[in-house]
């Protein structure tokens, strides 16, 4: 069995597919990817416009979180970065969620007390989104053990930048998982930047995926623009890691092609020709092509498929920016299980002041 992974280093080239996606989940995947691009378009305009406060697009990497998202069990939990909107969406989170998590309205399920785009959903096992670099790895490797000793057959996957593996935790969690042979499948997408810093002076390692090998476990690398081929690495691994044979460092190496955030200016340290090197093998025309190939997809069909989309990501937006702002006194709530008579005290105030109309609901 061939995954399209090489533990090389060098990108692997286009090859047979391991594990054979059918017609119809190429195609779903490609909606989510298409879904992912057009959200980020979006977004990217949102947040100019003052109409979302921030973004972290993940153009470029849709094949590396979708064909991940797909090897998955929906029981399986994600400890996710902050660029992972592609897996949310692979794993059904709702646009309509989303956007009232960005907006922070009385739809979002943090109730406005997480900065945009740090989301969390309980129901697709989608754990908040960590800003602090690699805390999300030891969370995840505990998370596993924890599962294996109630016999639970899951693995948990945690998602992490190629600057993440220059933290502390991304070491603690390897070494954690590597002594206790934790379900855990480390998927790194190498997006060869971590803000303006080149991945090439992040580490003197060779891959990233090596560091695995200082642990006792396997590391591989894999073309993170090849949505089979991620299928692939990631389906092995969880069959290895649920077989009790240990954890699996995944590097997919991406490009990202947008601003490290919408606070980011990329072209302070980038250059275009690099951007269009990587855009060669832009991942979403490459799933394209090969649906193409396939008979599977044409140009009708495909602008339609896009029109879809951002015709989802409009009524999406549009429901959230017509609900409710989140009810000022809910910040009272679930501070303490049984709220403190001085809480008690200031809610009462803070009561007060609105009908007093000093505060408007
Ligand atoms: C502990 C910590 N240090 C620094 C930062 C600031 N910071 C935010 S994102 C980032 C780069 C991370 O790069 P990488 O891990 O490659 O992930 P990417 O953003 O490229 O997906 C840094 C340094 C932070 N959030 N947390």
């Amino acid at each position: 069995m061939n995954s399209g992974a090489s533990s090389t280093g060098t990108r692997s080239p286009p090859s047979a597919p391991a594990v054979s996606l059918t017609p119809a989940e190429l195609l779903e995947s490609y909606k989510t990817m298409v879904l992912s691009r057009a959200t980020d378009e979006r977004c990217l305009t949102l947040q100019r416009q003052g109409r979302i406060g921030f973004y972290v697009p993940a153009s470029g990497q849709e094949a590396a979180q979708v064909g991940c998202a797909r090897a998955l069990s929906g029981d399986d939990w994600i400890f996710p970065a902050y660029r992972e909107i592609g897996v949310a969406l692979a794993r059904g989170v709702s646009l309509e969620r989303l956007f009232d998590q960005f907006i922070g309205n009385s739809g979002d399920l943090s109730k406005g007390r997480q900065m945009p785009n740090h989301y969390g959903f309980r129901e697709q096992r989608f754990v908040t989104a960590s800003s602090p670099i690699g805390t999300q790895i030891t969370q995840a490797v505990g998370a596993a053990i924890a599962a294996r000793r109630k016999r639970d057959p899951i693995v948990t996957v945690t998602f992490f930048g190629d600057g993440a593996t220059s933290s502390n935790d991304f070491h603690a969690g390897l070494n954690f998982a590597g002594v206790y042979r934790a379900p855990t499948i480390f998927f790194c997408q190498n997006n060869q930047w971590a803000i303006s810093l080149p991945r090439e002076k992040q580490t003197r390692s060779a891959t990233l995926a090596e560091k695995a090998h200082a642990y006792g476990f396997d590391g591989v690398v894999v073309d993170g623009t090849d949505l089979e081929a991620v299928y692939g690495a990631v389906a092995t691994a969880r069959a290895r890691a649920l077989a009790g044979q240990g954890p699996t460092l995944i590097e997919a190496q991406v490009y990202r092609f947008g601003p490290h955030s919408t606070s980011d200016d990329p072209h302070r340290y980038r250059t275009d020709a690099e951007v269009a090197h990587w855009k060669e093998t832009d991942p979403v025309q490459r799933l394209k092509q090969r649906l193409s190939a396939a008979g599977q997809l044409d140009e009708p069909r495909d602008q339609m498929l896009w029109e879809a989309a951002r015709g989802e990501v409009s009524r999406a937006l549009e429901a959230a920016e017509r609900r409710p702002p989140v009810e000022p006194a809910s910040f009272f709530d679930d501070v303490f299980a049984r709220p403190t008579p001085r809480l008690e005290a200031e809610r009462a105030e803070f009561d007060a002041l609105v009908q007093q109309g000093v505060v408007k609901p």
